[in-house]
């Protein structure tokens, strides 16, 4: 029996997908990308968060470029191809629900565009970041130009390109490429384990807050100052209809939620 591309499982409310391919270091496939498609298109209602891993020593290889070589692709089939990552890529950012990325070894190519539509980035310290398509012959097609150009600006990416530059974890996190960079020589929780906590933390929120977190702030910075300003009220004004809002209000107010304060 071969192996399925993608596992799934779940703790709690945590939903957790895990690519299954690491002897080609996960590499993408087009039934890689239908079955990445196929879980953010039906997440279960009780799903809060969720945690994109993978297994190996490689987060991923970005486009299965066997796959490519062989189907020897027309610029019009590449192009369909392309839009089926935008679609799969598109449900991950704005699903709804929020996704922790696991990232650990090479996040490179159309790796780094599947972690660019997650929200939370936590890296081990092997990662690395680079974006080698110049060098392969081709471009990136899984919506780096959009994602990626907009956490670390379109002039780093042009460079990052060009020059065909690999960042280490550390410059990644300064880039915003990770938010969480995790040393487990100096101690630190290994990354999977703070992807999951993280998702825990975040799934604790209100739902409908969540939603709006994902769904809203990306569109809005598309938006004009004046539209973006409009509909931020519209959400808010949508946001604080949630069940649970005068619950978590009064909890405050009661003195029985927890205080803002820094955690070391
Ligand atoms: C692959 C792929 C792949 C590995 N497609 N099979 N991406 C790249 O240009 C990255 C290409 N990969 C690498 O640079 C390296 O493989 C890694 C740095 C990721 C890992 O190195 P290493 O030494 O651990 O593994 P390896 O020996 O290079 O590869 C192990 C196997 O995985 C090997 O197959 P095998 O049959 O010889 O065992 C590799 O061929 C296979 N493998 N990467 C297919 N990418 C929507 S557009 C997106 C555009 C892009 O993503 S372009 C960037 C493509």
């Amino acid at each position: 029996m071969t192996e399925p591309l993608v596992l799934t499982s779940e703790q709690g409310p945590i939903g957790i997908l895990t690519l299954n391919m690491a002897h080609k270091r996960n590499a993408l496939n087009e039934e890689a990308i239908a079955a990445i498609d196929a879980y953010f298109s039906a997440v279960p209602a009780h799903i809060r968060a969720i945690v994109l891993m993978a297994r190996g020593e490689h987060f991923c290889a970005g486009l299965d470029l066997k796959e490519h070589h062989a189907k020897a692709r027309s610029g019009v089939e590449f192009m369909h191809v392309c839009q089926g990552w935008h679609r799969a890529f598109d449900k991950i950012q704005h699903g709804g629900i929020p996704v922790i990325a696991c990232l650990q070894g090479a996040v490179v190519g159309g790796g780094l565009e599947l972690a660019s539509a997650a929200h939370v980035r936590v890296a081990d310290s092997s990662t690395f970041f680079a974006l080698p398509e110049g060098t392969r012959g081709i471009f990136t097609g899984g919506g780096a130009t959009v994602r990626t150009a907009r956490i670390i600006s379109a002039p780093r990416m042009v460079e990052m390109m060009l020059t065909g530059r690999v960042l280490d974890a550390q410059e990644g996190r300064q880039l915003g490429l990770a938010h969480y960079v995790c040393d487990t020589v100096q101690g630190d929780t290994p990354a999977p384990a703070l992807a999951l906590q993280l998702a825990e933390k975040i799934a604790g929120n209100a739902p409908l807050s969540n939603y709006a977190i994902v769904s809203a702030i990306s569109r809005i910075a598309d938006m004009s100052a004046t539209d973006g300003l409009f509909t931020e009220g519209l959400v808010m004004a949508m946001i604080q209809q949630g069940h649970d809002v005068q619950q978590r209000l009064g909890d405050f107010v009661h003195k029985k939620a927890h205080k803002v304060q820094l955690q070391r």
